[in-house]
């Protein structure tokens, strides 16, 4: 067994007095809020491609992480590897963690290589699992890395790779029924285009859409009760991507009859990317009842481009959860920091105090977005300002029609009053509780 931790202990909730920077000053798993222990809410998941499986590369500079579990393209190594990410498990005590294929095992020489080695490796995490209390959040298939796919999955113009990702995508959620995931993400970071000049767009939608069609009736043929989810994403690595954001995919899931069997999982990051914000994705998901999961972290609002930073803005984090405690809260979703340190970071310690940041400003945000909620300001609020839409009236006009509606104008029964939308008061309201 590694000890990649050192001496870093199992991390407590000290209170909002600590100095600490090993402990929890807000993440108390067992306070509850709203009648639930914040870690039921909040169901925190450790992305492993991040933390164990990215070495520091950017595009102008290759690996800065020195780990024990480098060179990774050895069982070996991947076994060390799981060690230490459960070694951090038991550190942090979040209760869920997150995969790729690609981050837990070397690629094999072949297919059958890969699935080998992809098996052996889920057996080993499955017997850790036995005595730590992780449980898997979402396992999903990385088709976006390795060259085969650089022309796409589900959407390349060549059979064989469309065939090559299926197989992918069913190893991957047999391993994810295996290990009791509670959801499998498909996220197409090459699902889309470089340029429209080699690209049959209406044939990629089709080809995407009966491939998510696959994955739902392979679930149900293998009994599997989590979740199925997509990531919207607008670009990055592709050009363009077909899954550009939730509307994009609702329209999506929609056309190809799957919006009964497919849910979402949004990502702060990408909602930046795609011109929105992260709260506008939820409430968009939340309002069609499609919300299934969140990957929270931040994107910088200077360089444009993914970060993929630990979050640390309460205010928005905590509109975030203030949309998701209004639609219910989560069922089969949770809390992914899909989120990575900075290449400077390179110690041990930067890897707990990343975790240990992200949990407490979303402990914070949580517990902000349900005083909110308690209080009722917003929503007493918004029951004000469509009032109006309560009288008979009203009702009456929905199900009217616009000759009916002219007459009652042309009457001059009609004569609208502008109110104020009071913005400023509401951003004021807001900031009581942040
Ligand atoms: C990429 C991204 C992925 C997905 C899983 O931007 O967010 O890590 O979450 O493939
Ligand atoms: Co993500």
């Amino acid at each position: 067994m590694t000890s990649f931790f050192g001496d870093i202990t199992p991390i407590e909730f000290e209170g909002e007095d600590s100095t600490n920077p090993l402990a929890f000053r807000h993440y108390d798993a067992d306070e509850v809020v709203m009648g639930k222990r914040m870690e039921d809410h909040l169901r925190f998941a450790v992305a492993y491609w991040h933390s164990f499986a990215w070495e520091g590369g950017d595009p102008f500079g290759g690996q800065t992480f020195i780990r024990p579990w480098h060179p990774q393209d050895r069982m070996d190594m991947a076994r060390i590897k799981a060690d230490a990410a459960f070694e951090m498990f038991e550190i942090l005590g979040q209760p869920y963690f997150c995969w790729h294929d690609a981050d837990i095992r070397p690629e094999g020489g072949s297919f059958a290589e890969s699935q080998r080695n992809f098996e052996e490796i889920i057996d080993y995490m499955l017997g850790k699992m036995e005595t730590s209390p992780v449980k898997l959040l979402w396992g999903t298939a990385n088709m976006f890395s390795h060259r085969r796919f650089m022309s796409g999955a589900s959407t390349n113009p060549d059979p064989d790779v469309f065939a090559y990702a299926a197989a992918t995508v069913k190893s991957c959620m047999d391993a994810t029924m295996k290990m009791g995931g509670e959801n499998y993400v498909l996220w197409g970071g090459r699902e889309g285009y470089e340029t429209l000049l080699n690209t049959d767009l209406g044939r990629e939608l089709d080809h995407m859409g009966r491939f998510l069609n696959m994955v739902v009736e392979y679930k149900h043929k293998i009994g599997f009760e989590g979740a199925i989810l997509v990531e919207p994403k607008p670009q990055e690595p592709s050009k363009h991507q077909y899954d550009y954001d939730a509307a994009t995919c609702i329209g999506f899931l929609r056309k190809y009859g799957l919006e009964d069997e497919v849910k979402l999982n949004l990502e702060q990051g990408h909602a930046i990317l795609a011109g929105h914000s992260f709260e506008h994705e939820i409430a968009t998901a939340t309002s069609e009842g499609m919300l299934g999961s969140i990957d929270m972290n931040r994107n910088d609002y200077q360089s444009g481009w993914d970060t993929d930073q630990f979050p640390n803005n309460v205010p928005e984090v905590a509109l975030c959860y203030y949309h998701i405690l209004n639609s219910g809260g989560f069922s089969t979703g949770g809390t992914n920091f899909d989120a990575k340190l900075r290449r400077q970071s390179l110690d041990a310690q930067d890897l707990i105090a990343a975790h240990i940041g992200g949990m407490d400003i979303c402990a914070r945000g949580l517990k902000a977005a349900a005083a909110m909620i308690e209080d009722g300001g917003l929503d007493a609020a918004l029951a004000e300002r469509y009032a109006g839409w309560d009288t008979a009236e009203a009702k009456a006009m929905l199900d009217g029609d616009f000759d009916s509606i002219f007459a009652r104008v042309l009457a001059g029964e009609i004569n609208p009053q502008p109110r104020s939308g009071r913005q400023e008061i509401l951003e004021n309201y807001v900031n009581r509780f942040v």
